[in-house]
């Protein structure tokens, strides 16, 4: 279906940032400034509603600290004094230094973006074929889902789920590692819906979120024990036969040897993992087996650990054992953007790098930035990193083990590039900036992790003053590097009209054209996706139990593996530090974004970190004063409250702030480590172990 033609008073546009949700926007347009944005009634997902960080993107794109023209560096590293150039000058002080280093190490040049914008034209399409021309080192985007994403692929083929419209006619609904209310709005009003209707609502999660304390239980385990509980539902599930034995037989693969995996973990055993009652376990089975309409709308909190792939592939195994994927309202979201057929050949243009297919240029992992970048190279990483290009993030502030990080970022022999819309914490450390344009001021392309709607963004004001788009950048870098190939040319109507197969069936009766026209168009998939069976595995079946793994060597079956940072997993550092510490999204900050936008900023206030009274009080931590946070990789301070909001042994403080507007020039990222999942290759932001003191 395809939208009815917008008003003429308004322009189309769609949220870009790293959220589920992909709402469709409206912008009102007054004298070439856009002066509000609204949620599309029409757009089914969007129901007319953004969420509050959003409504403000009008303030945002013309906000007084926008970066309008290139700037290069006058002060020290890190100091934020820069000079602003003409765009000639700029690109041709970019080529004068990144040539010779292409020329005689291409390696050493290394590319740093994620989500800042999710869409597919100014997200990674001329940018990665400039640095696969170059033969530029290739970065590995695994900071947020890559766990959980392997964990799908390894289980279901796919990042695929349920459609987040039929949540709500749902009867029971395990909101698991997901705090919906700050990150997931329009699948809040589906389960609020479904509450309205006699749904059950249970919440788990180590802290009582704006979302947990509005479910009708909320399950406080700790941190990084998701498999384990999983596993121990399994145990029940199979041991009480609350199972459907037919869907299992039909479309799932290695039942035998997941139920002897299960019987590891009987409930009491998983309780005292997960540091829960047992009859909480056994009830929750019991409710999961005992609902037909049962769905689990997982995210991407509990896989930030240690074991997140393990933990996702056990959490998944569960709607296939009750069969609960017969019904559209049962089963289970994580990801819904592998439904979308992305043509990423088209957009990266892969074949462009050197040695391709069959010798690349060497990988980095986004989350060991730090470690990268004071490397000083050696015959197994490579060339050290002398260039860093970073676009669409702000890693200074995001990236773990930020000391590290901001150490590289410092080293006076770097030379880095950032585009940004904003003189954000890593445009601090910049050689160069280059001013980037908005949502408003471009033309893009997305599809959606959180439904299945394929979206057309079309500018709807001029780019404000100098700025420029990533690809119009990126387009004028490669023509300044002497680049020649047509690829690094073609302007953002080419590019999204290659962005999908359109030829796929899901796209049928679909082009770039109608889209553009329409705004949006649902993918044509199932209602219930797997009711009979057509997972996108080797198999197509269900994998419990996966060949793929164990061919790489690693564990078929999905288990629970302590965390890293854990009385099971270190007791020693345990004894050190004994607080875990999550650092989970703030409601009214986007990641890093919207922290310099101060009506945003005020209602959150200034960095907080909720204890348990239990823990504050043998430490002598009263409510209301500064404390210190600290490992052996750095310390912060923020602000307490005493709360049992907390469960005993965690720490929370909500994310992510810019560190210079933060009242000691640090954030939650100076305490967090570059060690990676279990799968995929993640970050662990929530697998962190502190201790707190008062900071005076
Ligand atoms: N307002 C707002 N919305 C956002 C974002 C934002 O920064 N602000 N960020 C966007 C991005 S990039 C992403 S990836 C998503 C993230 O959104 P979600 O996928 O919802 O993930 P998180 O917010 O990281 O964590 C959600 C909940 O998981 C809990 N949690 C932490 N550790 C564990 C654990 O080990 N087990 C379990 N069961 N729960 C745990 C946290 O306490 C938190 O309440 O949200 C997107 N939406
Ligand atoms: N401690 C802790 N750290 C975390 C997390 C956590 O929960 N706790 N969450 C992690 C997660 S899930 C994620 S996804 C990452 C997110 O990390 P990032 O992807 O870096 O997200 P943001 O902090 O929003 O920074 C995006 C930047 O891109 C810029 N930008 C937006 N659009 C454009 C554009 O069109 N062009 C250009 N050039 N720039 C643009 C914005 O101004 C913004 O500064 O952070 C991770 N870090
Ligand atoms: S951040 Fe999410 S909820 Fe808010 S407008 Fe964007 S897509 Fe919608
Ligand atoms: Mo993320």
């Amino acid at each position: 279906m395809n939208a009815p033609a917008v008003p003429a008073e308004f322009a189309r546009a769609v949220c870009p940032h790293d959220c589920p949700d992909t709402c469709a926007m409206r912008v009102t347009v007054k004298n070439g400034k856009a002066v509000k944005v609204s949620g599309d009634p029409d757009h089914p997902p969007t129901q007319g509603v953004l969420c509050t960080k959003v409504t403000r993107y009008a303030d945002r794109t013309h906000h007084r600290d926008r970066l309008l023209m290139p700037m290069r560096r006058v002060g020290r590293k890190g100091e934020g004094r820069f000079e602003a150039i003409g765009w000639d000058e700029a690109l041709r002080f970019a080529a004068e230094r990144l040539k010779p280093i292409a020329a005689r190490a291409p390696e050493a040049i290394l590319p740093y973006s994620y989500a800042g914008t999710m869409g597919l034209v100014q997200g990674e399409s001329i940018a990665a074929r400039f640095f696969n021309a170059l033969g530029a080192s290739r970065l590995d985007r695994t900071i947020c889902a890559a766990a959980g994403a392997a964990g799908l692929k390894y289980t279901y083929g796919a990042s695929l789920g349920m459609h987040t419209e039929y949540f709500d006619e749902s009867e029971l609904i395990l909101i698991w590692g997901s705090n919906p209310i700050a990150s997931n709005l329009h699948f809040w009003t589906r389960a609020q819906e479904a509450k309205r209707r006699g749904a059950r609502l249970i919440a788990i999660d180590p802290y009582r979120s704006l979302t947990a304390e509005k479910c009708h239980q909320h399950i406080a385990l700790k941190p990084g024990t998701d498999a384990a509980l999983a596993l121990a539902m399994i145990d029940v599930l199979i041991k009480e036969n609350l199972i459907d034995r037919e869907y299992i037989d039909s479309y799932t693969l290695g039942f035998v040897q997941l139920k002897a995996r299960a019987a590891e973990y009987p409930p009491a055993r998983a309780a005292q993992i997960c540091g829960i009652d047992e009859q909480v376990i056994v009830e929750l089975a019991r409710a999961f087996g005992a609902t037909k309409k049962a769905s689990i709308r997982l995210n991407y909190g509990m896989q930030r650990v240690r074991g997140g792939g393990n933990a996702v592939r056990a959490v998944a195994c569960l709607p296939s054992l009750t069969g609960a994927w017969r019904e559209r309202s049962g089963g289970m979201l994580l990801s819904s953007s592998g439904w979308a057929p992305v043509d990423s050949a088209a957009l990266e243009r892969p074949d462009l790098l050197l040695g391709w297919p069959s010798k690349l240029p060497r990988l980095i992992n986004m989350n060991a930035l730090g470690d990268a970048l004071l490397h000083p190279g050696d015959v197994t990483f490579g060339p050290k990193v002398e260039a860093l290009i970073v676009y669409n993030s702000n890693p200074v502030a995001v990236a773990p083990d930020s000391e590290k990080v901001a150490a590289g970022f410092a080293r006076e022999d770097l030379f880095t590039i950032v585009l940004e819309h904003f003189q954000t914490d890593t445009a601090d450390y910049a050689d160069l900036i280059f001013p980037a344009t908005t949502q408003l001021e471009h033309l893009d392309v997305h599809k959606s992790y959180g439904h299945t709607h394929v979206m057309a963004n079309l500018p709807a004001i001029a780019p404000v003053g100098g700025s420029r788009s990533n690809t119009e950048i990126f387009r004028g870098l490669s023509r300044a590097m002497d680049l020649t190939d047509p690829a690094l040319f073609e302007t953002d109507e080419e590019i999204a009209s290659k962005a999908f197969r359109w030829d796929d069936p899901a796209l049928a009766g679909q082009s770039w054209n109608a889209l553009k026209t329409a705004g949006w168009a649902q993918l044509k998939l199932a209602d219930a996706p797997f009711a009979n069976g057509g997972f996108r595995t080797p198999s197509g079946k269900c994998e419990f139990f996966s060949g793929r793994l164990q061919s790489q060597g690693l564990d078929p079956l999905p288990d629970y593996l302590a965390p890293y940072e854990s009385a099971d997993g270190s007791p020693e550092l345990a004894a050190r530090y004994p607080l875990a510490m999550i650092s989970p999204p703030a409601r009214n900050f986007l990641n890093s974004s919207f922290v310099n936008v101060e009506s945003l900023r005020s209602t959150e206030g200034e960095p907080h970190l909720d204890i348990h009274p239990a823990d504050a009080q043998p430490r002598q931590i009263a409510d209301g004063e500064i404390v210190r946070i600290f490992n052996d990789r750095g310390s912060m301070q923020a602000r307490v409250r005493v709360t049992d909001r907390a469960r005993e042994g965690v720490v929370v403080g909500l994310s992510i702030w810019w560190k210079k507007l933060a009242p000691d020039g640090r954030n939650a990222n100076q305490v967090t480590s570059q060690a990676l999942t279990d799968l995929g290759g993640s970050a662990t932001f929530y697998d962190c172990l502190v201790e707190v003191e008062p900071a005076h």
